[in-house]
């Protein structure tokens, strides 16, 4: 059988659950001719993309996919591109906040998402879920781990894909915001 990690991120920025993991938790062993392996990874910069390296180092997957949460968002969005840049406008899981630093200090501008993503977006809508492709993954903790884990893939496993996907609140998150976008966990 093909081995893929995936990922989701725990809770960060107040809320109580991250529903990225929440999904991916859900997830079977087996997807297709795919072992599913999952870990949830911590909203820090470095450790997250630390934590995915290390066990794509022990697995040897043949696919990897990041997943985490984009408040505000209406759909599940594959991202296209993560930038060599970290921006923080609210401190992480350990009070880092980086400005204007790169996420590799040699590495190129960019990394476009290696997985399939225009395929990935039509399954989901097939599935009658709101998905689009995403051209920003934002310069936070998840774009900081799709770079770095394209750019790990880059120099070490250059025959696994991998890339990252951003999805939307659920449900029970949004009950006191003005913020109503929202799926429910089974959609996700
Ligand atoms: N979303 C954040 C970090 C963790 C998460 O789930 C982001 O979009 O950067």
């Amino acid at each position: 059988m093909k081995k893929l990690l995936i990922t989701g991120f725990e809770p960060f920025g107040g809320e109580k659950i991250n529903p990225s993991w929440e999904a991916v938790k859900l997830l079977p062993e087996t997807i297709g001719d795919f072992e599913v392996t999952k870990a949830e990874i911590p909203v820090v910069f470095e450790k997250a993309a630390e934590t995915v390296i290390a066990k794509a180092d022990e697995l040897e997957p043949n696919a990897i996919i990041c997943v985490g949460q984009a408040g505000g968002r209406s759909g599940i969005t594959p991202e296209m591109v993560a930038i060599n840049l970290r921006f923080a406008s609210i401190p992480d899981n350990e009070g880092n906040q980086p400005v204007d630093q790169p996420v590799r200090a040699d590495g190129p501008a960019a990394y476009f998402s290696t997985l399939p993503i225009k395929k990935m977006v039509q399954y989901i809508k097939a599935a009658n879920v709101p998905a689009a492709v995403s051209n920003t993954a934002g310069t936070y903790v998840c774009n900081h781990l799709m770079y770095g884990v394209l750019y790990y893939l880059d120099k070490e496993f250059p025959n696994t894909i991998g890339g990252f996907m951003h999805v939307p609140y659920l449900h029970e998150q949004v009950m006191n915001k003005k913020e109503t976008a929202s799926l429910s966990k089974d959609d996700v």
